[in-house]
Order: structure tokens, then sequence, then C-alpha cells
């Protein structure tokens, strides 16, 4: 009869031990998963643009415009890692790429188009739309990408 009272002590002990070790374990599994998230978040800095429109119209009545990234100018640290939320306002698409860079890629009105950035090397980078590149074009809509 004494023996089965230390088993079941024994038992509980052990339950109760499992329940600690366990919930220590999850404790442990959501903060690193937390922190994970965090450090993510912090290594690639967010840069956002939008794509814009001037219009405007001639005595005449023709009308005029032009399409622009805004800001037309970013700036960033040679080696950092950020990211362009670009979102799409004006113009149905703006295709475009990144000057000196393989990065290309497609801004289609009412979307936001992450494009991950790292450049290593120092000088000033066109991010450039292939629809609107000069003013015959409703242009030029191209940002200044500076890195130093
Ligand atoms: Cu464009």
């Amino acid at each position: 009869m004494k023996l089965v009272i230390i088993k079941k002590r024994l038992l509980w002990f052990c339950i109760i031990f499992m329940v600690i070790i366990a919930s220590a374990g999850g404790w442990y599994f959501i903060n690193q998963e937390n922190e994970a998230v965090f450090k993510q978040a912090e290594k690639a800095r967010v840069i956002h643009l939008v794509t814009g429109e001037f219009s405007s119209e001639l005595p005449d009545g023709t009308k005029i415009e032009s399409y622009r990234w805004d800001p037309g100018t970013i700036f960033l640290q040679a080696g950092e890692k950020v990211q362009l939320a670009i979102q799409g306002i004006n113009g149905k698409e703006h295709p475009f790429m990144i000057e000196n860079t393989n990065i290309k890629g497609t801004i289609k009105k009412g979307e936001e188009t992450t494009v991950p950035l790292q450049i290593n090397e120092e000088g000033v980078y066109r991010l450039i739309c292939l629809t609107h590149t000069d003013n015959q074009h409703e242009g030029p809509m191209i940002a200044y990408i500076v890195v130093d």
C-alpha cells in the first residue's frame, strides 16, 4: 500500500516536471521566433515610394503630363540592406530597371511592389521607368538612388 502512494507521488512529480519543461520550451520557442522576426525587420530599412503624375493644360487646351517617382532621390549607405516599397498610384504600369544592377520589375496601379536592394559600391544609380523615359514619353520618370 505504501509503495503505491510513493508511485502516485512519483507519477505526479513526473507530470508536473514535464509540464514545466514543456512550457519553458514553448516560452523559449515563442520568444526565439519573435526575436527572429524583430531582427529581420531591423535588418532591411523600408523606403516607401509612389508613382505620381504632374498634369497641366496649355493655353490652347493641349494636355501635358509627366510621370514621376516620389521621392525623386533616396539615400543609402554602401552595403546597407533596404527594401523599396513602391506603391502604384498614377499610371497603369511602370516597367523599371535600376541602372548598373540586374534589378528590374513592374509597378502596377493599386499594388505595392517590394524590391530588396543592397548596393555595395558608392555612386548614383538611376531608377528608370522604361515607358516614361523622357519628356517625349511623359517623363522623365527617373529617381536617383545615392549610395555613399
Ligand atoms: Cu512610368
